[in-house]
């Protein structure tokens, strides 16, 4: 007889996953050494207890917030490129859907993340539990709302179950291909339920995380089109950074004289500054990188998804570009009508250097490149002037920032203007990590993100980088940055509203409506006064060491403090409203009203079906 262990469902979870390890490229590690949690009837009894008892090897962290939890989590498995990542338990009902949310922005982001959302009882000897939606379809709980967010869904409705979703999970989280939020429900009785388990089935695992290999005959293929090429452009994505393919695409793109511009998951994928990177992509690019690609006669779409602000809404890239597109997933690489080359970013990028032979481009469009990257950088220099008569610009703030960054730290940003004004701004070569989350481009992610960045890594500095807007949203992660005593300074911007959208506002409507923190004036709408909220005061509040300050050189000065300390710090910078960085001159479909009383409406319509007619053009 096979030994076994009498043990409920939650403290089966927990032991197993002390037992999980991933590997690639010879190293190892724990695959989920962490678990975020709050809780609630829905787990405390269960899992709450099982991590009391048997959770000695996986640190328990409080959360603050589920959708944040999530988040860090995410985040953390970014900061590691996928090798590792953490678990987040919450109660049943609002505790498990406010992680809807954050398992939307990992699987969107590609990110590994294990939920464990209590569910409702499965006996249902109780009736209608607390915070149960009773549904005409029986078995349908809230949590159902995880499927189309999760690239893995189980509900456990007896113990042994485990015995073969569990191991699906960790398959799934150490998948390239199918990485994102892998949801565990687990209704409330259930996680007390016992069962004999077989003792082999904590025995330790490690899961290989493969880098699979492209077809010889598609690199063949590739390799033809890149020779045939004059204008080639090299698209770095997310890919590149997951596949740790940086000096792999710096080989090709070195040797074959290919320009390189990256997206916002890509940003940092050429780590030195080298000639041939041109920066940011689309809609939130570099003059430079949008003025090759519109000319590029060979797009090599590296580890990305092309998305609207890559492609500025289709309309980027020459009606008769070719398109190469290196992916470990095949519905990515056979975008834009590429040739599709499916596998792992590095061995790919490596094959296809190879084939490529002494392929090289001519002196004439080296000297192009150059020209252009050359002029994106004096414009780059000039966002640090001041402005006469104006508050310190985000470009003075962001170039302040990255030259008081240093090797090895981090700057973590999702939305509003932070992320764009990040890809066109930060220099993120000389290990200066630039970790953009803009797949989903959620607000609040900001503070969370730092919190899973700092878990990952513990030297250098993070830097959260975030709108007031953003802040208010969510900033009682600060509390737990203080209770774990996590060195993360968070720097927000002050321009007083959500004026990223503002300005989306005033190109598509023409009217300022519902966009900045204006107090009400007494007619519908916000026309008073800037609010005056104390941000710093708050974020002292919450236990950080909290700065003001409303110039660079103020900026610089606090910064130089924050590195001194030891636990959470905010600089809340005042700066203009409406002053926003150079465009990147890149189109977006974003459609003003079809009809409209108002004449900036229309005139704006007129422009937009103009524009969209003129410009949008589609590779298949
Ligand atoms: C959760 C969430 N809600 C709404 C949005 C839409 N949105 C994008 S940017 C933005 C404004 C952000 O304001 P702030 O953080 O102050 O940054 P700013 O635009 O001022 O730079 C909003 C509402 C979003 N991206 N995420
Ligand atoms: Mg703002």
């Amino acid at each position: 007889m096979a030994a076994k262990e009498r043990l409920t469902t939650a403290q089966v979870i927990v032991k197993y996953l002390q037992m999980q390890w991933s590997e690639r490229d010879g190293r190892r590690r724990r695959l989920v050494p962490g678990i975020f949690g709050i809780f609630g009837h829905g787990n405390v009894h269960g899992l709450g207890q099982a991590l009391d008892e048997y959770g000695a090897d996986i640190v328990f962290r409080q959360g603050r917030n589920e959708q944040s939890m999530v988040h860090a989590a995410a985040a953390f498995a970014k900061a590691t490129r996928r090798t590792s990542t953490l678990a987040c338990t919450s109660s049943i009902g609002p505790g498990a859907t406010n992680m809807i949310t954050g398992a939307a922005g990992a699987t969107i982001n590609r990110l590994p993340v294990l939920l464990l959302p209590g569910d409702t009882y499965a006996t249902r000897r109780q009736g209608p539990v607390l915070q149960q939606l009773e549904h005409a379809h029986g078995d349908v709980s809230v949590n159902d709302c995880f499927r189309p967010v999760s690239r893995f869904f189980d509900r456990i409705q007896r113990p042994e179950q485990l015995l073969t979703a569990l191991p699906e999970a960790m398959r799934v989280l150490t998948s390239p291909v199918e990485a994102g939020a892998c949801v565990v429900c687990l209704p409330q009785d259930v996680q007390s339920h016992a069962w004999d388990f077989p003792a082999s089935f904590f025995e330790e695992r490690t899961w290989q995380i493969e880098r699979p290999l492209p077809d010889p005959a598609r690199i063949d293929e590739a390799a033809r089109a890149l020779r045939a090429a004059q204008r080639p452009l090299l698209i770095a994505g997310g890919g590149v950074r997951y596949a740790e393919a940086e000096e792999e695409l710096a080989v090709l793109a070195r040797a074959a004289g290919i320009p390189v511009a990256e997206t916002f998951a890509g940003k940092g994928s050429v780590a030195a500054d080298d000639w041939f990177l041109l920066g940011g992509l689309g809609l939130e690019g570099t003059s430079a990188a949008n003025r090759i690609a519109a000319e590029a006669d060979l797009v090599l779409a590296v580890g990305t998804r092309l998305t609207d602000f890559a492609t500025g809404s289709n309309s980027l890239f020459r009606e008769d570009a070719r398109f190469v597109a290196l992916n470990v997933d095949a519905r990515d690489a056979h975008k834009e009508g590429a040739v599709p080359v499916v596998g792992d970013a590095r061995e790919s990028l490596r094959a296809l250097a190879a084939a490529a032979g002494a392929y090289a481009i001519s002196d004439t469009y080296r000297a192009e490149v150059r020209a252009a990257r050359d002029e994106w950088l004096e414009v780059r220099a000039r966002c640090a002037d001041p402005i006469a008569g104006e508050r310190m610009s985000q470009g003075q703030l962001i170039l302040a920032l990255n030259e008081a960054a240093q090797a090895g730290d981090t700057v973590v940003t999702a939305a509003g203007t932070p992320p764009g004004d990040l890809l066109k701004l930060w220099d993120a070569t000389g290990g200066r990590e630039c970790h953009l989350e803009f797949g989903y481009s959620c607000m609040g992610y900001e503070l969370p993100g730092a919190v899973g960045v700092r878990l990952a890594q513990p030297e250098g500095e993070v830097y959260a980088y975030i709108g007031d807007g953003t802040f208010l949203l969510n900033p009682g992660e600060l509390a737990e940055m203080a209770q774990e005593q996590l060195k993360i300074t968070v720097v927000i911007s002050e321009n007083h509203g959500f004026q990223s959208i503002r300005r989306l506002q005033m190109a598509r409507v023409g009217r300022p409506f519902g966009n900045e923190f204006r107090a009400r004036n007494g007619g519908a709408r916000l026309g008073g006064p800037y609010l005056e909220l104390d941000l710093a005061k708050a974020a002292e509040g919450l236990g950080a060491r909290a700065w003001r300050v409303t110039t660079p050189d103020g900026l610089r000065e606090a910064l130089d403090a924050a590195r001194q300390q030891s636990g959470p710090s905010v600089i809340v910078c005042e700066t203009e409203p409406h002053r926003y960085l150079p465009d990147g001159g890149v189109w977006w479909d974003v459609a003003p009203a079809e009809v409209s009383g108002l004449a900036e409406v229309r005139s704006r319509r007129e422009q937009y079906e103009t524009d969209r007619d003129a410009l949008q053009r589609f590779h298949y």
